[in-house]
């Protein structure tokens, strides 16, 4: 089995030229289902596995835009429609420069196995642009939004594939989006999620998938005999997870002692709470996307230039910056700081040998594709309110959003178990998510 594995891995490799990340997640998913393919021989003889790696449609298009000199900018958009096995696609567009089909069939096919994870009728897919926002005027960022809704308006709608918001593409992005939407089709839907609260927005989707990941840290320590209070914790990234992740660790009284940007990382040994959490909405907000003001304006805490934040001892480390923040060289120091916990906001943060050297040292992972999938379910709970034309009180989808993440963690534990490897949550999230896919595909036919 190992060899056949090995097979399908070859196949992603020999198509998918030049796009480490995607393989990256195909090799770490792969590998953890080789059990559920040893107990299911159908799935192998209906060429499942081969049809899961290959998205069902990819689109990829021109995106004219006219900045403000008047000058004409070109950029490319793209969307990776991964699975449609157990809903309509869904998954979020990120807007940097660094986005190629590399990046987005990584995030697309990663959500097909987390959306799965939340229990929810909805599919995995992905999107978005080479553009840099960063530097951007507000009238440059809407023209931009127009333009990409223009092609893409097309390929989406609230039964086919509803987009939402990753890294670089917030609520502004999103209210942008939804005008031009709805001015091409002349129709009031779901389309998108994470819309302001005015027209149609979920309540609590902001801070969603901060909030859910820190239930996912206190279910992993639970689950290991002990509690988040008290807790020191190095988080990475000042965005929206970061954010959310914080404020949500502050209430349950841990102490946040890091945070960081593409600039470095910041040390505050008081702990980043108080007005330091709506602090980082305003650094994110100046449009600089670095955190190194934050040392002039809190004094007592230490700015490291161009370093991240995994030198520093914690109980407990969350990266909530982006993939493969955390390498060899990280994981290494991380162990021989005593780290026992780390729980992934981020997508896929750590590298593939990271998570082994991790594990060989008896760290608990919290994959992210378990941990963060607070945010793509209160997505689907905003579909849900969208569909039926309603509105949620905060306290409905916070109680929902706490529900399904220590379901997750019930799940990705359970499945784990079940194929005889201990608490490995990070095979266990891949075997969960996979099953549900896999029994829906099968029962579907050669689609
Ligand atoms: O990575 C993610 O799960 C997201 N960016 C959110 C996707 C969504 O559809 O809410």
């Amino acid at each position: 089995m190992a060899n056949l594995v090995q097979q399908y891995i070859e196949i992603a490799k020999k198509r998918n030229p030049g796009e480490p990340e995607f393989l990256q997640t195909v090799e770490e998913v792969l590998t953890s289902i080789e059990p559920v393919l040893e107990a299911h021989p159908e799935y192998v003889e209906s060429g499942l596995v081969e049809r899961l790696i290959e998205p069902e449609r990819g689109i990829s298009f021109r995106v004219p835009w006219v900045d403000d000199n008047g000058k004409v900018q070109v950029n490319r958009g793209y969307r990776y429609e991964f699975n449609s096995a157990i809903g309509p696609y869904k998954g979020g567009l990120r807007f940097a420069p660094n986005v190629y089909p590399g990046i987005i069939k990584f995030l697309g096919f990663e959500q097909i196995f987390k959306n799965s994870l939340t229990g929810l009728p909805i599919g995995g897919g992905k999107g978005g642009a080479d553009f840099d926002p960063n530097g951007k005027s507000d009238a440059e960022i809407m023209r931009f939004c127009q333009s990409f809704m223009t092609e893409l308006y097309r390929h989406i709608g609230p039964h086919t594939d509803v987009p939402a918001g990753d890294l670089g593409v917030g609520a502004r992005e999103i209210g942008y989006l939804f005008g031009q939407y709805k001015r091409l089709t002349n129709r009031y839907e779901g389309v998108l999620t994470g819309k302001g609260l005015a027209y149609g927005g979920l309540a609590g989707r902001t801070e969603a998938t901060g909030y859910g990941i820190v239930f996912f840290a206190r279910e992993m320590l639970k689950h290991c005999g002990e509690e988040l209070k008290g807790k020191t914790v190095a988080v990475s990234g000042f965005g929206n997870v970061a954010w959310g992740t914080v404020q949500k660790l502050n209430q349950l009284g841990a102490k946040v002692i890091t945070i960081s940007g593409p600039d470095g990382y910041i040390y505050d040994p008081n702990g980043v709470s108080g007005e330091k959490e709506a602090y980082m909405l305003e650094l994110r907000s100046s449009g600089k996307n670095i955190c190194a003001p934050y040392a002039d304006k809190f004094p007592g805490s230490e700015f490291h230039a161009g370093k991240k934040p995994w030198e520093v001892k914690a109980d407990l480390y969350i990266p909530c910056a982006t993939q493969n923040e955390i390498r060899i060289e990280d994981a290494k120091a991380m162990v021989a700081n005593g780290c026992k916990y780390l729980c992934e906001g981020a997508n896929m943060p750590t590298t593939n040998d990271a998570i082994e050297y991790l594990k060989e040292n008896g760290v608990v992972i919290g994959p992210s594709k378990a941990a963060n999938a607070g945010g793509v379910a209160c997505s689907c709970i905003e579909m849900g309110q969208n569909a039926g034309h309603t509105v949620f009180s905060p306290e409905q989808v916070y109680e929902q959003l706490e529900t399904i993440m220590v379901n997750i963690h019930k799940h990705s534990a359970e499945a784990s178990e079940k194929y005889g490897l201990g608490y490995d949550l990070v095979a266990g999230a891949n075997i969960a998510g996979f099953e549900k896919v896999a029994e829906a595909m099968m029962a579907q036919g050669i689609v």
